[in-house]
């Protein structure tokens, strides 16, 4: 677990209905208002290739292909955001992986439906945002 006082950097992705309905400043300024530090942002396709380094413990999953073909539908605005305790503070703003059963006052509880279709990714520790930003930012 991480030391709650330690400044980290975590990896967001916006995924591509955030960006079809019109989300990403929303999304962007919860972020923001929080205190956290935007360090990186870039627009960027995603490869078949890239979702599946990126989502490796999901590949062989029944729901894979549809999240693949989500994923790889349209662009997706990556970013790294910095501060304290990064990871687990943006995973609670995100709320649950079920945007039918995340809290409402979570980004995924006040703007999602759809278990595919849930808007944001967010690193859940700081080994797996190091990967991650190592893979969408070379
Ligand atoms: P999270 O995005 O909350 O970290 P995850 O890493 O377990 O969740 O899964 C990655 C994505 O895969 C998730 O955002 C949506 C999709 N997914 C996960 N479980 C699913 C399921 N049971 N049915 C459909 N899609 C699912
Ligand atoms: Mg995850």
């Amino acid at each position: 677990m991480s030391d709650s006082n330690a400044v980290e950097r975590t990896f967001v992705m916006l995924k591509p209905d955030a960006l079809e309905r019109g989300l990403i400043g929303e999304i962007i300024s919860r972020l923001e208002r929080k205190g956290l530090k935007p360090v990186r942002f870039l627009w960027r396709a995603v490869s078949p290739e890239l979702a599946a380094k990126h989502y490796e413990r999901l590949t062989s999953k029944p729901f894979y292909p549809l999240l693949e073909a989500y994923i790889t539908r349209g662009p997706v605005l990556a970013s790294i955001w910095e501060g304290r305790d990064a990871v687990a503070v943006v995973r609670r703003l995100v709320g649950a992986t079920d945007p039918a059963l995340a809290e409402a006052g979570t980004i995924r509880g006040d703007f999602g439906l759809d278990v595919t279709e849930n808007l944001i990714h967010a690193s859940d520790s700081p080994e797996a945002a190091e990967r991650e930003i190592g893979l969408f930012f070379d």
